[in-house]
């Protein structure tokens, strides 16, 4: 009875949101709709729409200077301000998904009551554990991890309702119903992934009585405290980024056909599988461990001028550095840095860290050297697996697993406001080449 208490909390507090959000969006079209808020370059239609103003997202904004806010508020402000699970410590996911949903910071019994109500939902259905074990040996975790989220959707209440007929007002309803249920029985179908993929497949029991990280971070097999805190922070600053990258985009884009939330999640986190993307941090920690292993087979120490030679081979090599560069930001991700802030309080000596530290130092000038990136500073992914690596999670093929489960929190609450506020199906406007050439022949100077 307790979860049917706690469910309703949260689900109050929305519907008493929904009907001024909706109104103010109407009223938004009605009043403004015509006003143009962007223009569209042949640069940026050939070169992946960068930058264009083209979509709705409500649960944070990216600056390119700044970083992100999640609901305006920037990861020092959430850690300041969101109830961690202890006094003091860093903000947990449910804390953060209560502020992605709500727009408002919760109070401690609210984060409480969320952590009780995802707890009563995570029973998983029983043909997933065995489809998991049944995967081939070496089937990448981020594959393992889409089908597994696929295969969960029998269970969607948003298909089934729409199967029987719902109505359009409803579908925030069955949407919010698959996003709490979705959310939390991830943590037991990645620890199954963990341990079945690298240990002899005994997965730690469920329990319920740690919080959202604490029991998955049991679950995957770690029982240290300083580590589930650094899962808190590692799910909140992995959850959003505005709605433009690939991950996020892909969930917005596949739910707006109204397929639910799980074929949309598995979606997302299929672009998140990309090496440009989310895959980056597995990437990363294969680049430092290259670096070290070549420079010992070369009976070389690891120096600024070693890691810039080894650095310059990769780059002539026609690959790019994992963990550097970014669509959007234009100087450090703040994301980074809170990872090193958090290096730097629990594992200061750390050899990798201090790698890690060492290839900052070197790489901006290596890549505006290299001329090419317009970002040559380090993005989230650059400093995530040093830090899982110091705690003892070494398989760093599973890093980008972690990361669709911090992902999942942002694009399934923005799915519910697509749903609350009726976002459309996004459809937009592709043209030919020759269209192109005919439009700059009849236009040669570009519209106005
Ligand atoms: N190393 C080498 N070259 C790089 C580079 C890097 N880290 N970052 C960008 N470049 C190159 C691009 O490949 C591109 O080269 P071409 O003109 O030959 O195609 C050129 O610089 C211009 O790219 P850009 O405009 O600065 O960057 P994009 O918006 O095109 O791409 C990427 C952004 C993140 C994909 C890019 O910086 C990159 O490949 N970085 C390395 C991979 C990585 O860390 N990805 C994770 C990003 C964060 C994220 O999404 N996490 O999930």
């Amino acid at each position: 009875m307790q979860h049917v208490r706690c469910a309703s909390i949260l689900k109050k507090r929305l519907v008493e949101l929904m009907p001024g959000k909706q109104e103010a969006l109407t009223k938004m079209k009605k009043e403004h709709g015509a006003k143009i808020v962007d223009k569209v370059t042949i640069d940026q239609l050939i070169g992946g729409a960068r930058s264009i103003k083209s979509m709705l997202w409500e649960t944070s904004l990216l600056d390119p200077l700044e970083g992100i806010r999640f609901r305006g508020y920037t990861i020092p402000e959430l850690q300041e301000k969101l109830p961690g699970y202890k006094t003091g410590g860093e903000p947990t996911p449910e804390a953060l998904l209560w502020l992605l949903l709500t727009g408002e910071v919760p109070t401690k019994e609210q984060c409480d009551a969320l952590t009780a109500d995802l707890h009563a939902r995570a029973k998983l259905p029983a043909h997933v554990e065995p489809m998991i074990r049944a995967f081939p040996k070496g089937m990448h975790p981020m594959t393992q991890l889409s089908s597994a989220i696929l295969a969960l959707q029998t269970e969607s209440v948003f298909a089934s309702e729409y199967a029987k007929g719902t109505s359009k007002k409803k579908y925030w309803e069955h949407t919010y119903e698959d996003m709490l249920n979705l959310i939390a029985r991830l943590p037991e179908v990645c620890a199954i992934i963990y341990r079945v993929s690298y240990f002899d497949g005994v997965v730690p029991k469920y329990d319920s009585k740690l919080d959202y990280s604490g029991n998955f971070c049991q679950m995957l097999g770690f029982n240290d405290e300083a580590f589930h805190e650094l899962m808190r922070l590692y799910i909140v600053i992995h959850s959003d980024h505005e709605g433009g990258n690939a991950s996020a985009h892909t969930c917005h884009l596949v739910g707006s056909t109204l397929s639910d939330p799980y074929l949309s999640l598995s979606a997302s986190m299929n672009a998140l599988a990309g090496p440009l993307h989310g895959l980056a941090n597995q990437e990363v920690l294969g680049w430092l461990l290259g670096l070290q292993q070549t420079l010992k087979e070369q009976g070389k120490e690891v120096t600024p001028e070693t890691i810039t030679d080894f650095a310059w081979e990769t780059l002539k090599a026609g690959k790019v550095i994992p963990g550097y560069g970014h669509a959007v930001l234009r100087k450090t991700d703040p994301r980074y840095m809170c990872q090193r802030a958090f290096a730097l309080k629990h594992l200061p000596n750390d050899p990798l860290f201090k790698l890690v530290n060492t290839v900052y130092e070197v790489m901006p000038t290596v890549l505006t050297e290299h001329g090419k990136t317009k970002n040559p500073y380090p993005n989230v992914d650059s400093h995530s697996g040093v830090l899982l690596k110091y705690y003892g999670l070494t398989q760093y093929d599973y890093y980008t697993v972690l990361f669709g489960v911090g992902r999942a929190f942002g694009v399934l609450a923005q799915l519910f406001w697509d749903r609350a506020l009726g976002l459309p199906l996004e459809r937009p406007k592709s043209v030919t080449s020759e269209w192109l050439e005919d439009f700059i022949k009849k236009n040669p100077e570009g519209l106005k």
